[in-house]
Order: structure tokens, then C-alpha cells, then sequence
């Protein structure tokens, strides 16, 4: 049976891709939700019933619980029924996970809580960050215990997200979700919380089985796509062409080989499997193999631009999409933004021009760089003499092949074959 402690106010640290849309869904579901961010002009942004990014469907939530009082954002943590911590695990140098974030968001509740509060973990980390989270707190606070049905419990549990960026509030509503509690009181009161805006399926287990599941999730897209990616390398040796190659494989009933590009990004499935290696190195070849197989596509790309380039005087490359995949804005652990980056300053001679229809400004990384713009679709193909397609944005999808007949093109995602 679920512990009998109130759900009404929830408290969600961290109001990124995940964060706020987690906040938006259950401020709709009639929950009082208080996000908290250390961006103040994210926080002023989301006050104003404004989203810092883009996200379909999101800005038409937020703004309608703001201006009904049932979600508000800030920057200090106050007191909740529960707390839902959203916040980034990054790798380290050596590809361990760095939970300094979580840790910081454990010390920002601590100081809050008076016992009965459940404490979910949504960041996806390694097996064994939810009792790390629960250990920071109970050490800061250790009059209050993680044993349940007592009047100081705190109530620990994992339920990692596993949205899709682009279709987020549709996931967020319609997926199934693994709940992992430090203790089944702890998983069951985490699926009554969700429950008020989850229609998927909740399948209770432990923590550190939630947070393998999801790193396994992420971990089984990479290899695949290391497959994919593998084919793209050994048919372009052999003059064929990967895309037919793999539409026809897929014929077979128990065949399904994903797509091959320049590189696997974002900030899940590019990162998700080290956490895997990290914790188990010697057995875990294949999930290793495969991270090292998608992160060698990048520099692949930039040699086949290059190579055409160095025979031109004065290139320019139109370089088409720097997100990390179609219709979005996020660049984070983008293969075709360090792509461009690279070509921009490995290019001796000539201009690059990055055509990204969802951003305004070049990002930092292109600071201090004479010899990159960012441009239109039409105006940077008509002036390229060689068009790099990174990224299967539907504007690109759409675009007018009989203006490439002239050009050098190098489709890395077989948008236009
Ligand atoms: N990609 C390919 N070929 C493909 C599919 C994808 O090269 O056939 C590339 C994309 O271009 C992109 C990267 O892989 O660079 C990742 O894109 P994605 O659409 O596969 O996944 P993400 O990172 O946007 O979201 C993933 C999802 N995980 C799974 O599908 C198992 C999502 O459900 C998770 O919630 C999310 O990671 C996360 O937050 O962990």
C-alpha cells in the first residue's frame, strides 16, 4: 500500500528539455508545481509563461498554467510534498558520469524537507545514483530516515525519462514508465505522482534496475546505429550505395538496420552508454565499440569535404543543419555543429555557410571565426560550390533539387538520393 503523505505540490529542480515539460504536465494534471532553475532569465522567461526553446506543444501548456497560478518557476527550492530532479548528468574526462548537479540538488532540498516527502531522480545516471542522492540528503538531514511508514520517512525513487525531443508532450503523456523506488512504499507513492498525468503503463522495480533499463534503452539505439553507421563505411568502399542497401535488408521480416549520418548526438544516447562502460569497463566491449564506431563519423564527413575543397581555390560549403537531429534546436553533443566548427577552421581558404532554419545566432563555438555566416537555404546554396546536408530538417526535405545540379553535394543523411 502507498504511504498515506500528501502529492499536491511538487517541486521540480531543473527546467531544461525534461524538467519543463515534466512541470507543464503536472501543473495540467492540478498539481501546484514551483520548478526551480539557476537561470535567472530562464526562470523570468517561464514567470512570463515563455519557453527558452523549442519544443511543439510546449509554450500553449506553460503559458496556460502560469496565467492560472499552478506553476511558477525560481531559483531558490522551497518546501514541496515532492521533488522531481531534472537536472544534466554530464560524462567526465574519462567518461564517468559527473553527478555534481544531482548533488547540488540534493543540498538545495535537504535544508526543506520535514519528513514524508518523496524525492524522485528523472536525470538518467549510472546503477546506484539514486542511493548516492539519498545518502547526500539523509547525511545532511540525519534525523530523517529512508525507512518507510514512519513519521521522518523520505521516500527515494528513480522514474528516468525517456521522451523523444520533438514529440515530448505527447511522450510525456503516452509512454509507458519504469519506476525504480530505494523501497517498494518509495516506487508505489512515485506512481501515484505520476499517475496524475501518465496514461502508459508504470512498472514498479528497483533503482538501480530503473537506471540500468534506461541507459540499456539508449545503449541498444547506439549500437544499432553503430551498425548502420559501419555499413555507411564498408558500402561506400565497395560503391554502394548504403540507403538502398539497407531498404533492402529491411525486406526481411526479422531485419530492421536504422539509419546511418554523420554521427550520433544529443545528449542521451551519445553519452548514456559510457555510463554502462564506466561501471562495468571489461564487459562491456560491444557498448564501447559502438560509441567509438558513431564518434568516428564526424571526422569521416570532414575528410570527404575537405578532400573536394583542397581541389577548389576559394570553396565555399553550404553546411546544412548544425542540431543535432531534424526540426529542433538543440545543439548539444551535435556530430554536424562540430562538424562545421571543424570545417570552418580547418578550411585554409574559403567560407562556410551554416543554414540551421531553427537558430538566430551562430553558437559560441564559431566566436572568433571570419570565415563562417549564417545563411538561408536559397541564399547559401546559390552561392556554395559544394552543399554538405548534416541534418533532415523538413525545409531541406523540401528544397528544389534542379538548384544542386551545379553543385558538389555530400547528402550525409540520404535525404536527397
Ligand atoms: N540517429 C541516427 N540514425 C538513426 C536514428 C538516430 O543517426 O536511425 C541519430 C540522430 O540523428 C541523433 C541521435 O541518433 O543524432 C539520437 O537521436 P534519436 O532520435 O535516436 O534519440 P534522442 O537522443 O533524441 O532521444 C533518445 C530516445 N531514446 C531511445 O529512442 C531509446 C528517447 O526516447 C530518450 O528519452 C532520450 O534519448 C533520452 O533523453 O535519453
Amino acid at each position: 500500500m502507498s504511504p498515506n503523505v500528501p502529492l499536491d505540490t511538487v517541486s521540480v529542480i531543473g527546467l531544461g528539455y525534461i524538467g519543463l515539460p515534466t512541470a507543464a504536465v503536472l501543473a495540467q494534471a492540478g498539481k501546484r508545481v514551483i520548478g526551480v532553475d539557476v537561470k535567472q532569465e530562464n526562470v523570468d522567461a517561464i514567470n512570463a509563461g515563455q519557453v527558452p526553446f523549442v519544443e511543439e506543444g510546449l509554450e500553449t501548456v506553460v503559458a496556460g498554467c502560469v496565467a492560472k497560478g499552478k506553476l511558477s518557476a525560481q531559483t531558490e527550492t522551497p518546501k514541496a510534498d515532492a521533488y522531481i530532479v531534472s537536472v544534466p548528468t554530464p560524462f567526465k574526462g574519462d567518461h564517468d558520469a559527473d553527478l555534481s548537479y544531482i548533488e547540488a540538488a540534493a543540498r538545495g532540498i535537504a535544508p526543506q524537507l520535514t519528513g514524508g516527502e518523496l524525492i524522485v531522480l528523472e536525470s538518467t545516471a549510472p546503477p546506484g545514483a539514486t542511493e548516492h542522492m539519498a545518502d547526500v540528503i539523509l547525511e545532511l538531514r540525519p534525523e530523517l530516515t529512508s525507512e518507510p511508514h514512519r513519521v521522518n520517512s523520505l521516500y527515494f525513487s528513480h522514474a528516468p525519462e525517456r521522451v523523444l525531443p520533438g514529440r515530448i508532450m505527447i511522450e510525456m503523456v503516452d509512454n509507458d514508465r519504469i519506476i525504480g523506488g530505494l523501497t517498494r512504499e518509495a516506487a508505489q507513492l512515485n506512481r501515484d505522482l505520476y499517475a496524475s498525468f501518465c496514461r502508459g503503463e508504470l512498472l514498479l522495480t528497483d533503482a538501480r534496475t530503473a537506471e540500468m533499463a534506461k541507459l540499456t534503452e539508449n545503449a541498444f539505439r547506439d549500437v544499432n546505429i553503430a551498425f548502420a553507421n559501419e555499413l555507411s563505411i564498408i558500402a561506400e568502399r565497395q560503391g554502394i550505395d548504403v540507403w538502398e542497401l539497407i531498404e533492402l535488408a529491411n525486406h526481411h521480416p526479422r531485419v530492421n538496420i536504422l539509419q546511418p549520418g554523420p554521427g550520433v548526438g544529443g545528449h542521451c544516447i551519445a553519452v548514456d552508454p559510457w555510463f554502462i562502460v564506466s561501471a562495468d569497463r571489461e564487459h562491456s566491449k560491444l557498448i564501447a565499440t559502438a560509441r567509438t564506431v558513431n564518434d568516428s563519423k564526424p571526422e569521416l564527413v570532414l575528410e570527404k569535404v575537405l578532400a573536394k575543397a583542397d581541389k577548389l581555390k576559394s570553396p565555399v560549403v553550404a553546411a546544412l543543419g548544425i542540431a543535432f537531429k531534424a526540426n529542433i534546436d538543440d545543439l548539444r553533443e551535435s556530430p554536424s555543429k562540430d562538424i562545421a566548427v571543424a570545417l570552418t577552421d580547418r578550411l585554409e581558404q574559403g567560407t562556410v555557410l551554416v543554414v540551421e532554419p531553427n537558430i538566430d545566432v551562430l553558437p559560441r563555438e564559431f566566436e572568433g571565426m571570419g570565415n563562417v555566416e549564417l545563411a538561408d537555404l536559397d541564399d547559401a546554396v546559390e552561392r556554395a560550390d559544394i552543399v554538405l546536408l548534416m541534418v533532415d530538417h523538413d525545409p531541406f526535405k523540401d528544397f528544389d533539387r534542379e538548384k544542386l545540379r551545379e553543385k558538389f553535394v555530400i547528402d550525409t543523411k540520404g535525404l536527397w538520393r
